[in-house]
Parts: C-alpha cells; sequence; structure tokens
C-alpha cells in the first residue's frame, strides 16, 4: 500500500540525506547521531567527486539502511534505482534527469517516491506520474550540490501552496535551524538538509535544533 499523505508529511520533518563525500566523521557515525538527535527520514545520496561505487557503494547503503532499520527511520536510495531494489530499501528519491517518475513508479511498486521539481509544469507532472512528496530547491545558496540550478528562495513554494496543491513538500539547499521558519511558513511539510547536519561537529545537536525549529513552526 502507498503511503499516505499524513504520514508523508511527518516524515519529511527533518529529512537527512547523506553520502560519503558529506562527512567528516565516519558516515555510521554521523547517522547514528543525526537519529539521536530527531531525524524522521534519511536519504543515502552517493554522489559528486571520489564517491563510492558498485560494491562499495552498496556495502555502504547496506550498513546505513541497518542503522536506520534499527531506529525505525525509513532508508531513501537517491537516483539509484537498481540499488534500492537490490537492498529492498523504503524508496527512491529522482531528479529531472533520471527516468520519468511513472516509469520509477511501475518499478518500485508501492516505496516511497520523492521527485525533486522547479516549476509547476514539472509538479504537476511530478503528481500525475506516482509522486508521494517533492523536492524543492535550491531554497537558499549551496556548495553541496556543483549543479545546483538557480536559488529560488521561496517563490515557487509559495505559488504551489496558493495553487490548493497540498502533496507533502520538503525544502532543499543551505537549510539549517536557524532559516528554517520562513520555509515552514511558506506551508512545505519538512526541510531536507546534508550540509547542516553531515558537516556539524554535533550530528546530534543539529539534527535537535532542527527538529525544535520545525516544532515551533508547525501549521
Ligand atoms: N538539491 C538541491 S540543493 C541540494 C540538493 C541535493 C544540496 C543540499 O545540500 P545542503 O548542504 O543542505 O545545502
Ligand atoms: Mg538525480
Amino acid at each position: 500500500m502507498r503511503i499516505n499523505t499524513e504520514e508523508m508529511s511527518k516524515l519529511l520533518k527533518v529529512y537527512f540525506i547523506m553520502g560519503s563525500v558529506n562527512c567528516l566523521q565516519k558516515p555510521e557515525d554521523i547517522l547514528r547521531s543525526a537519529i539521536n538527535g530527531g531525524i524522521s527520514l534519511f536519504q543515502f545520496r552517493e554522489k559528486g567527486a571520489g564517491c563510492l561505487q558498485g560494491k562499495e557503494k552498496e556495502s555502504l547503503a547496506k550498513r546505513l539502511q541497518v542503522i536506520c532499520n534499527e531506529s525505525g527511520i525509513p532508508f531513501i536510495v537517491n537516483d539509484d534505482i537498481e540499488l534500492a531494489l537490490n537492498i529492498n530499501a523504503d524508496g527512491v528519491h529522482i531528479g529531472q534527469e533520471d527516468e520519468p517518475a511513472d516509469v520509477v513508479r511501475r518499478k518500485i511498486g508501492s516505496k516511497i517516491l520523492g521527485v525533486s521539481v522547479h516549476n509547476m509544469i514539472e509538479a504537476e507532472a511530478a503528481i500525475r506520474q506516482g509522486a508521494d512528496y517533492l523536492g524543492i530547491g535550491p531554497i537558499y545558496p549551496t556548495s553541496t550540490k556543483d549543479d545546483a540550478k538557480e536559488v529560488q528562495g521561496l517563490t515557487f513554494l509559495k505559488e504551489l501552496r496558493s495553487a490548493s496543491i497540498q502533496i507533502p513538500v520538503v525544502g532543499i539547499g543551505g537549510i539549517n535551524a536557524n532559516n528554517t521558519p520562513p520555509i515552514m511558513d511558506a506551508g512545505a511539510d519538512g526541510v531536507s538538509v546534508i550540509t547542516a547536519i553531515s558537516r556539524a561537529d554535533s550530528p546530534e545537536k543539529s539534527a535537535r535544533e532542527l527538529k525544535e525549529a520545525i516544532k515551533r513552526n508547525v501549521h
């Protein structure tokens, strides 16, 4: 059975995304610490210069998946549908450069499907094709993604909500606890972060601060 909107919305509150290249400490330690701090969802995103490939990538994915499973945190895989199916991940997140959402939906059955979108046409297509949630960004400047699109601020998020599109939505790009409130006010269900947690001195503290910021701004 597909996840319902309410459950999806809850999972998006503090959505931590990480791959080995984002880490200053051991990925397993960062993930455990982030879980202790209260993240609600995890995405394995093994991308960028020097990222792991093949068996090494799969092995890290499995190690992180075990940690998520122990704590009941759903484990999402970025882009790599084959890996997600091989290890029986809880879902996948795709962008506009990946296979179309309806093709991915057929491959993954009822697993969670997230799609990055940047305008109304992409958003409407993703919803029609079976997305469970949308990722919107970069909201703020980020240096984590080399090929990130232009910073869009909150304009598109607000446009989506004023068009009465109710699908769960998460903001991404340059987000931390301090700049979270306007994103929630604009109608997001939660925030997704890489650097704010993966490169924090204490991923646990950083995750907790994000969780507190969300709690104060839930509508
Ligand atoms: N997509 C848009 S911005 C971004 C992705 C994957 C990177 C977000 O990373 P950070 O470090 O939280 O800015
Ligand atoms: Mg992609």
